[in-house]
């Protein structure tokens, strides 16, 4: 397994988030909490591959956003904040070398954020970044390599589907309670998070190991018993980003 990261800029502190934290944004611990993500993705075996830092892009170390990766193909996205668009130029160029790359043009815009593949299905949030050309444009790359796209309606307030739910593998999904209804996944496996530990549902699952934000007790419980090897990292400095495990970065079955 191989994952695409890209180094957290000099300029992070300046990234966007709903309703910035009180506490500014540290960026030499965002790094050391980077540092950490790259390192579990490693010791589980996955080869960790960094994309240049860019240092006047300030959310660029959310890589998830910038491109979805399905059967052999890479659509770079064309994200829903403008101040992100530019940071898909360099995610083209690396993944262009190891994959077919298809393009997203105006006026679609969607953040791979909002993507969730879970078998033959990519479910894709409706959301304030990800519109309804996008959500096309994500069809017509993956539909013809017999993926199916499924549109998900998103609860209010909420940036990306998958600050509430998160693949797991094979067909098991995490899902917050209280934000997306079950049934919109059809006959995925659920692990429910409780609805008070929502930013512990984005989870990034390595075959049996599980990344997990640490702080979340109830969640780490119902990955165990799940059966997951949970191992909890720190996210503070990205979560003041409105950013959480699965977004830094892209998850490729290969080199
Ligand atoms: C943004 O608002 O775009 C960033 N500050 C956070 C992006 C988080 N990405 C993700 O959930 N995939």
């Amino acid at each position: 397994m191989f994952a695409l990261t890209r180094g957290v800029p000099a300029s992070f502190a300046d990234a966007l988030c709903a309703a910035p934290s009180v506490v500014p944004i540290s960026v030499a611990l965002a790094r050391q909490q980077h540092a950490a993500y790259r390192a579990a993705l490693a010791e589980l075996g996955v080869v960790v591959t960094e994309v240049a830092v860019a240092d006047e892009l300030p959310d660029s170390c959310f890589v998830e956003d910038t491109a979805v990766v399905a059967a052999g193909v890479a659509l770079v996205t064309r994200p829903g904040a403008v101040s992100r668009q530019p940071e898909t130029a360099a995610i083209f160029d690396a993944l262009a070398g190891q994959l077919e790359v298809a393009r997203m043009e105006a006026p679609a815009t969607l953040d791979g954020g909002d993507c969730m593949r879970v078998g033959s299905t990519i479910y894709v949030g409706r959301s304030a970044r990800t519109n309804a050309a996008g959500i096309a444009r994500l069809a017509e790359v993956f539909e013809p390599r017999g993926l199916r796209v499924v549109p998900i309606a998103m609860p209010e307030g909420v940036l990306h589907l998958k600050c509430v739910c998160a693949p797991l593998g094979d067909d098991r999904i995490t899902l917050a309670a209280g934000t997306i209804p079950r049934d919109a996944f059809g006959d995925v496996h659920v692990v429910t998070i409780p609805a008070d530990e929502c930013y512990g549902a984005n989870a990034v699952a390595i075959g049996a190991t599980v990344l997990v934000a640490d702080g979340f007790p109830r969640t780490h419980d119902v990955l165990t018993a799940a059966g997951f090897c949970v191992v909890p990292l720190a996210t503070t400095e990205f979560r003041k980003a409105d950013g959480a495990l699965t977004c830094l970065s892209i998850v490729l079955p290969r080199p």
